[in-house]
């Protein structure tokens, strides 16, 4: 640099600008004119990298992660899915968690209850079980389980098939509020409190009981907590044949808490879409980076120049305000949860669909 006098000024400003930053760092004190526009960006740029799971590749890790230790010793035997831009942070956005879970035959998962949220989706596998409070579910390929926060839960799979999920948790979320607490149940299943699938009967058709009941063991703000396959493939379907197709989305329905229409988790809302055969999706972006499974199909998300190939089970990560598309080859079933229903509380939702 010339040694002009504006030079020699700035050179000063700065030395002296240092000498205050080093002396005041020790006592908890930091510049934010270094700072301001990396911390009130004008728009998100999140540190989340859009990522695809391979089903198969994962798959492979998992069973052999499943010859070495058992469900019982790891409490939960998971592989995280880390988002390669969230290094060290288990999380798959900055706000949400997702793992796959293995359980054997005859292994039990031990019950415990946290603040978390939980869902759980079933990659493969029939039969196995979710106990929540001591009401089992009994889960078959693609349904949509919920684990609430508060609430015990156990998995089991008395079945002779390997049981594998995706766990989708708002781990992140709760570690940011510095709010998690977790406790153990004495004995690994909780004793069983109704017959399984009860609450699906009293709740699972547009319908509720008349008046509570001592068997209504349910909160009654989040009565449901088993969303089946064998519902909701069905009515997309029917959409899908009936109704205009959103340019954005393709044709997609939420899943809902019957006992407020809202999402279902304080923190979480999950949805599903179905994609024609040939379809392309106008592009679209929005706050809320989500999670998807390929349920069923062969797609390309389009991202700019990136192109990620998708095909059943895959899992695939959309980060927050992230302009995409998606193109369907055949016929694609994909399910999706992101932290909306926590963005809509906080007001700090929003989505452009170009
Ligand atoms: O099943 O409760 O993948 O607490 C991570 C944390 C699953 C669970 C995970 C958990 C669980």
């Amino acid at each position: 640099m010339t040694s002009t006098p504006e030079n020699r000024g700035r050179n000063d400003q700065r030395s002296q600008l240092e000498m205050l930053y080093a002396q005041m760092a020790p006592k908890g004190l930091l510049p934010l004119w270094e700072s301001l526009h990396a911390l009130v960006l004008a728009e998100p740029k999140s540190p989340a990298q859009p990522w695809r799971w391979g089903y198969a590749e994962v798959r492979e890790y998992l069973m052999r992660a499943g010859d070495i230790i058992s469900a019982q010793q790891a409490e939960r035997r998971v592989l995280i899915m880390e988002n390669p831009g969230l290094s060290g942070q288990s999380a798959i956005t900055p706000s949400l968690y997702a793992g796959l879970q293995l359980i054997l035959p005859g292994e039990v998962a031990p019950c415990h209850r946290h603040t978390q949220n939980a869902l759980r989706f079933v990659m493969e596998g029939s039969g196995a079980f979710t106990a929540l409070d001591g009401e089992k579910a009994i889960m078959q390929p693609f349904d949509l389980v919920l684990t609430p926060a508060g609430q015990w839960h156990d998995h089991g799979n008395e079945t002779d098939q390997p049981m594998i999920w995706l766990d989708g948790l708002d781990i992140p979320t709760v570690r940011l509020f510095d709010a998690s607490f977790a406790e153990r149940l004495d004995v690994a299943a909780h004793p069983e409190t109704v017959p399984a699938g009860d609450t699906l009967a009293r709740y699972g058709h547009n319908m509720r009981p008349m008046r509570g009941s001592a068997a209504d063991r349910r909160p009654a703000g989040r009565p449901l907590f088993h969303y089946r396959y064998a519902d909701w493939r069905p009515a997309l379907e029917a959409m899908a044949g009936s109704a205009d197709i959103d340019p954005h989305l393709g044709h997609a329905l939420e899943f809902l808490n019957p006992a407020d229409g809202g999402p279902i988790l304080s923190t979480i809302s999950a949805h599903v879409r179905l994609l024609p055969a040939g379809f392309e999706t106008k592009p679209r972006q929005s706050t809320d980076g989500t999670v998807f499974v390929v349920v069923e199909g062969e797609a390309s998300l389009l991202l700019g120049d990136e192109e990620i190939q998708l095909g059943p089970r895959d899992v695939v990560v959309i980060p927050s305000w992230t302009p995409h598309r998606f193109l369907s080859r055949s016929q694609t079933i994909l399910f999706g949860y992101s932290d909306k229903a926590s963005q809509m509380k906080l007001d700090l939702y929003r989505e452009h669909n170009h």
